[in-house]
């Protein structure tokens, strides 16, 4: 551990451009939330955290109890940077102003799922808090000022709550893992340059949906369960955590592809995945490791958002396999 480097002495070395001043910052408060939000997940039975409040956000799912407390946690500890001019979150409607006295330069946006797989929370499951950073133009920044497409972001990142706390991070130069000491209460970098493996033999769905997947995704699919026997001329092996956190976690360390495509259930909502604060941040790290991330005819960091919490079907994960989903969706547009 003497020789291991602190979440602060590698931003100071590894931030060289010129948000590095304000990303220190935003970065450092944002592992700090995700602490506390370890902390509140930790003890949640213990103070009676984990059931359902009875109401819902705004897209329509129940909110668990620690769905709301993580959200307080980062909006509270995310505004005193003095760079954050507004805030996005999964579980609030509209924009989230940050307060005056709070916004000495401003200048940046925050866009966060505060607690993603919160349903699997109350059976002792992995969970994670995904963000988002982009640059503003408006120190009073309205909804129109985050819709910007995914090239745009200049950080990007995820907490794990798993069995050990993680924190993944993108600026836009490689990713990078870091740890919880839980004595020191400090991060510290363990998993230094992760790169997602271009072939795999894993993926991760949620089967029980294929009725409702287009051809192409059922054709993919079809092929990795023939195995040996089919065209791919090889075995997969299948994990499904519902936990998008954990899933990206693991590709990014073994490699496989995380499939939530469009089916015919999620049409009228865009997919099930959030642009904004789950596909756009997972993207930027996916391709920053060397992975790729589509909707199945587009680049999902390409898309141009049209609204804060619109949704968009999600596959992403080692490239030589992304890349055969993508010509299978071509070839069916044909
Ligand atoms: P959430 O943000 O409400 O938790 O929803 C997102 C989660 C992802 O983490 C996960 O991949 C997916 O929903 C699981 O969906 P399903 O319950 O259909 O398996
Ligand atoms: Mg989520």
């Amino acid at each position: 551990m003497s020789q291991a480097i602190a979440l602060a002495a590698f931003l100071n070395t590894h931030l060289q451009n010129e948000h590095r001043e304000a990303l220190t910052l935003m970065i450092t408060d944002i592992a700090e939330s995700c602490k506390k939000i370890a902390i509140a997940i930790d003890s949640g039975a213990l103070e009676g955290n984990m059931g359902s409040l009875g109401s819902e956000n705004i897209q329509g799912e129940v909110q668990k109890a620690l769905d709301v407390i993580s959200n307080d946690i980062f909006v509270e500890a995310n505004q005193r940077s003095g760079y954050v001019a507004g805030m996005v979150s999964e579980e609030i409607s509209d924009v989230i102003e940050v307060a005056e006295k709070h916004k000495q330069h401003g200048q940046y946006l925050l866009l966060f799922d505060p607690l993603d797989g919160s349903s699997n929370v109350n059976v002792n499951i992995s969970v994670g808090t995904i963000f988002s950073i982009l640059k503003s133009s408006n120190n009073h920044p309205k909804l129109v000022d985050f819709l910007q497409p995914g090239v745009s972001q200049i950080c990007a990142g995820y907490a794990m709550y798993g069995s050990s706390t993680m924190f993944v991070l993108t600026t836009g130069n490689g990713v990078n893992g870091f740890t919880l000491d839980a004595e020191s209460g400090k991060f510290y970098l363990t998993h230094p340059d992760m790169q997602i493996p271009k072939d795999t033999q894993e993926f991760a769905v949620n089967m029980s949906n294929y009725r409702f997947w287009q051809e192409p995704v059922q054709r993919y699919i079809d092929e990795c369960l023939q195995g040996e026997e089919g065209d791919r001329g090889k075995d997969f092996n299948m994990r499904w955590v519902a936990s998008m956190v954990a899933e990206v976690h693991r590709i990014l360390i073994r490699g496989g592809v995380f499939l939530y495509p469009m089916d015919s259930k999620l049409r009228n909502q865009g997919g099930k995945l959030r642009l904004m604060y789950e596909a756009n941040p997972i993207s930027f790290i996916v391709e920053q490791a060397g992975g790729a991330a589509t909707t199945g005819t587009k680049r999902i960091l390409e898309i141009k958002p049209m609204g804060i919490h619109e949704r968009v079907p999600v596959m992403l994960g080692s490239k030589n396999e992304i890349d055969r989903i993508v010509k299978y969706h071509a070839l069916k547009k044909r």
